[in-house]
């Protein structure tokens, strides 16, 4: 059977870091692909020869072609700019706008059949826009952010327990932003719930309180930190295990940005919600029960997702 082919569309941190994971477990062959000329070639050298020492059989190519694309299985897009401190996720919807609209036609051009996972922000709303400029199903753009967004949660649950953060199951929903809804009552330790967990280690409600804003907030503490960009380790090896469930048609439950028609309440937009991906892409969108303080959480973060799309649509008069 011949290798698979994987698309990076954008070979910055978080590309270059994709390129890298995905070689090491062998997913298939790697293309990575970038406005700026030189770059992507560069990369792409540099971590072939990690081959011989890591023992991996991975093609990696760099291009400025989007030829070079055609026939990838999984295409992941982190083309445009990241965040500088002090900015929002939000002040980087007008540039990375323009830049999906670039990638979305290279897309339907090149490699209209594959899967694509889109982590550029702000993300529920890039995503929407790529899928409407590729053309592409809808069951076949999806955007990573939950499963970062749960990792972080689930990152500090831990530490505040404790205990392995292998045993924590962490849930978010709702847009990547300042009002995504960690949902404490879907969150436990290996099984127990943790507000249950929380009363046995003596850990008070407002600790839990802080965890939640901490969570809100972890992809700016550290875009602070590191003063010129944001975080890739963990977006890039979340993104990974979001292919890696296509791939493997394994059937993941995975917090995505989802397009969501009907469930939630929702008609017709992107937001994260618990999405079971196989090899036919999102196949489902499992709708949770929440009470009424997490689905008023989830409508706060819609409405700021909405902004978004009206935004995309006042800039772009082809979304309208
Ligand atoms: P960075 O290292 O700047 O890489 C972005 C790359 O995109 C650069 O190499 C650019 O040259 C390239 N680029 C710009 N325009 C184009 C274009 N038209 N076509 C192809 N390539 C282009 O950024 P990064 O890798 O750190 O972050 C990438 C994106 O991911 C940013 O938008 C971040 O905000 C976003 N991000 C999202 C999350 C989520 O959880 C959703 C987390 C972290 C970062």
């Amino acid at each position: 059977m011949a290798r698979k082919k994987i698309a990076l569309i954008g070979s910055g941190m978080i590309g270059g870091t994709l390129a890298h994971l995905a070689a090491k477990k062998e997913m298939g062959d790697i293309v990575l692909f970038d406005i700026a000329e030189g770059m992507p070639q560069g990369k792409a050298l540099d971590l072939s020869q990690c081959g011989p020492i890591e023992g991996f059989d991975a093609k990696i190519t760099g291009t400025n072609d989007y030829a070079d694309i055609a026939g990838s299985d999984v295409i992941i897009v982190t083309a445009g700019v990241p965040r500088k401190p002090g900015m929002s996720r939000d002040d980087l919807l007008g540039i990375n706008l323009k830049v999906m609209k670039a990638v979305g036609e290279g897309i339907k051009n090149n490699a209209p059949d594959a899967f694509v996972i889109c982590i550029t922000n702000p993300l529920d709303a890039m995503v929407w826009a790529l899928r409407e400029f590729s053309g592409l199903p809808h069951n076949k753009v999806v955007g990573m952010a939950g499963v970062l967004d749960s990792a972080r949660f689930a990152t500090f649950l831990a530490w505040e327990f404790d205990c392995s953060v292998k045993d924590v199951n962490a849930f978010v929903l709702g847009g990547h932003g300042d009002t995504m809804v960690p949902v404490l009552s879907y969150s436990t330790i290996n099984g127990i719930p943790v507000k249950d967990m929380a009363k046995i280690k003596g850990v008070a409600t407002s600790r839990l309180d802080e965890i939640v804003a901490r969570t809100r907030a972890g992809g700016g503490e550290i875009v602070k930190l590191l003063g010129n960009g944001s975080a890739y380790y963990a977006p890039a090896t979340s993104a990974i295990s979001m292919a890696e469930a296509y791939l493997g048609d394994q059937k993941r439950i995975l917090p995505s940005a989802s397009y969501v028609e009907g469930k939630y309440g929702l008609d017709g937009l992107y937001v994260g919600v618990p999405t079971v991906i196989g090899a036919g892409g999102t196949e489902d969108v499992i709708e949770i029960e929440l009470s009424d303080e997490e689905r008023a959480n989830l409508t706060v973060s819609v409405d700021a997702v909405k902004e978004l799309l009206e935004a995309c649509k006042g800039l772009d008069s082809s979304l309208a």
